[in-house]
């Protein structure tokens, strides 16, 4: 173990340039960068957990809306620090370290998408205090706005060790914004199913909330959670764990898969406990495993016609459930959003680990190996037909690649990035949409039958659906391995249906499509939610459009008692003349739009299948408790 020392901090920088550019520490100073400040602090006790010295860590929202982070470990070193002249904990709060890791021995979380430390979470606080228990003593500090306040000093005796930070943002910097326990929780239990050994608990004194999580089966429980309620296929789920050497040192690798009769893939990777959502090497490594490995077998057990003839890799997709978990010593995160891991030997290495335990698996289980081996035909199968129905689809509607669906009232603009096109439920909506709109910018796709449950149904099915094929024409980027962002043809989507359950049932299915076939677009933010006013309200022969019954209520406490007005309640946006809805709706200056976003690609898909699988039961309780069906939503004005 090597120890704390200088030479580990390499460039000693005060915290000003944290408070004048907080964006470039921390990504943002709105609701994002706020959570992110939560997972600077608990990332260095994980750390401290995963190289074996910690094994429960606390996280706390109290009853002021501050956080709480507590851990068992060794407790951060009082002793002095040889650069700074002050005690290493007072260091590694108030200076920043840029490229300075502690004990490069070990695997560090925090070396992860910002890792930027605890001093930049001090520099963007009120207040931060810190409590350090070792050597049988206890020592706390205070700071404010990264500065210290009150130097550490013992306070009294403990037999026990670990580090207690507790911080209060500044909000002088930060964006107003509340902790979410829901945020928090949802971050917390992916890392508790990351890390088989570790507990951690949250505890939010704001509602009485005290939760521990632990799962002691890891990913495989993981895998379990986002199958529950589907068809198993490999009833026990297949799983590997190893560590072989890579171009910086150990690659740490934990594989988990199952497959369902459902038509989807689940693949989630991470790399240090942080999710990969652009995938990169260690899930192309995963994939290529399982892609040799059954065609490897198939082929060995005859199942192929002729020599030449293979599963391809969507084929082997289908129904497909993995969790692939790496700890890297030096990761590389790229991508558009950071979320896609480069390290090149990621994909070698998880390749040889989980191929070897695949192949072995399918020999020891014969039975099972046939019965995932006639699934992946089946799919080879459809999606052969769903080229064909691709293909009958576009010469039955007489056009041919490239040119657009008839009921489209495209824009004239051909600038893709002011483009918007607005994919509306029904035709008298649609008629209002068109002539409200500005036709420079925003398109009109009516949806006029239904569309396709996409989680249900297989490929060739949700192909052939007439306004599925619609909006991939419109879109412009073609779906599967045609796909090609750069063909995007409106930077905005925008949905738009009515604010009742049919509207919220409609959306759904469309939000299901993009999600399981034109994922990009909602990882890149391209796909909105129209926002339709649900009252007009008219008093003193003026009115106003109230969008959430929230907004109505305080809006008729500010009448006068007993004021005579009227309440208009819009069910429909074909209720709305075109002029009505520009003005609420459409018009860029006036509206507002929810942004969808995927906050964790593991829950939504668990979320996805409550909301559009099988299952009524979790179903009718999911949409009772939660109306953002798996998307975190954000306003955009
Ligand atoms: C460096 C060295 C040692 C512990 C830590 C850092 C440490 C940091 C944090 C931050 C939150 N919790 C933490 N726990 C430990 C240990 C040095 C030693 O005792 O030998």
């Amino acid at each position: 173990m090597s120890e704390y020392g200088a030479d580990n901090i390499q460039v000693l920088e005060g915290l000003e340039a944290v408070r004048k550019r907080p964006g470039m520490y921390i990504g943002s100073t709105n609701n994002k960068g706020l959570h992110h400040m939560i997972w600077e602090i608990v990332d260095n006790s994980i750390d401290e957990a995963m190289a074996g010295f910690a094994d429960k860590v606390k996280i706390i929202i109290t009853k002021e809306g501050a956080i709480r982070v507590e851990d068992n470990g060794r407790g951060i070193p009082v002793a002095k620090h040889a650069k700074t002249g002050i005690s290493s904990v007072e260091t590694v709060l108030t200076i920043l370290h840029a490229g300075g890791k502690f004990d490069s021995s070990t695997y560090k979380v925090s070396g992860g998408l910002h890792g930027v430390g605890a001093s930049v979470v001090n520099a963007l606080s009120k207040y931060l205090k810190v409590w350090v228990k070792r050597d049988k003593k206890e020592y706390y500090a205070e700071f404010t706005k990264g500065k210290i306040f009150k130097a550490l000093s013992e306070i009294g005796f403990s037999e026990k060790t670990g580090t207690t930070i507790e911080f209060f943002p500044d909000f002088e910097i930060m964006d107003h914004n509340e902790f979410s326990l829901r945020t928090i929780v949802e971050r917390v239990k992916q890392t508790a199913y990351l890390n088989k050994e570790l507990k951690l608990q949250v505890i939010d004194e704001r509602v009485n909330y005290n939760k521990e999580f632990y799962f002691k089966g890891g990913i495989v429980e993981f895998v379990n959670e986002i199958n529950k309620g589907k068809d198993a296929i490999n009833e026990d789920v297949i799983y590997s764990e190893d560590s072989m050497n890579g171009d910086d040192g150990d690659i740490h690798v934990e594989v988990a898969m199952q497959y369902t009769s459902t038509y989807s893939a689940n693949i989630n990777s991470y790399a240090n406990n942080i999710a990969t959502i652009e995938g990169g090497s260690h899930e192309k490594g995963f994939i290529d495993a399982v892609h040799r490995i059954l065609n490897n077998y198939a082929g060995q057990n005859k199942i192929f016609k002729s020599a030449s003839d293979k599963f391809g890799v969507e084929d082997i997709k289908e129904g497909l459930t993995a969790i692939i978990s790496i700890k890297h010593p030096d990761p590389i995160f790229e991508g558009q959003t950071k979320g896609k891991l480069g390290n090149k030997d990621a994909r070698k290495i998880v390749n040889k680990v989980f191929s070897n335990a695949l192949e072995r698996y399918l020999m020891e289980n014969p039975i099972i190996a046939t019965k995932i081996i006639n699934k992946i035909l089946l799919a080879k199968k459809a999606r052969f037909n769903a080229l064909q129905a691709r293909e009958t689809t576009r010469k039955k509607s007489g056009y041919d690649v490239g040119s657009l669906p008839g009921k489209l009232a495209d824009n004239s603009s051909k600038n893709p990035t002011i483009s918007e096109v607005y994919i509306v439920e029904g035709d008298s909506a649609g008629g209002s949409a068109k002539m409200g709109r500005d036709r420079e910018t925003q398109a009109i796709l009516p949806l006029r039958g239904k569309v396709i449950n996409s989680e249900k149904a297989r490929i060739d099915k949700v192909f052939a659906n007439n306004e599925i094929g619609s909006m991939i024409t419109a879109l412009g980027t073609g779906v599967g391995e045609e796909f090609n962002i750069n063909k995007l043809r409106y930077h905005k989507i925008i949905i738009m249906t009515d604010a009742d359950v049919d509207g919220a049932h409609i959306r759904t299915l469309l939000l299901t499509f993009l999600y399981r076939y034109l994922r990009p677009l909602i990882e890149y933010g391209f796909v909105y939610i129209a926002q339709p006013p649900l009252y007009r309200v008219a008093y003193n022969k003026q009115f106003v459009y109230l969008y959430t019954d929230y907004e109505k209520e305080s809006h008729l406490a500010t009448l006068p008692e007993g004021a005579k007005y009227t309440i208009q309640r819009y069910k429909g946006l074909g209720e709305m003349d075109p002029d009505q809805l520009w003005e609420t709706t459409m018009d860029p200056e006036n509206r507002k739009m929810l942004q969808v976003q995927i906050e964790d690609s593991a829950v939504s898909d668990l979320t996805f299948s409550i909301l559009m699988g099988d299952e009524v039961e979790p179903r009718r309780d999911f949409i009772n408790e939660n109306a953002t069906y798996g998307f975190k939503t954000d306003l955009d004005l």
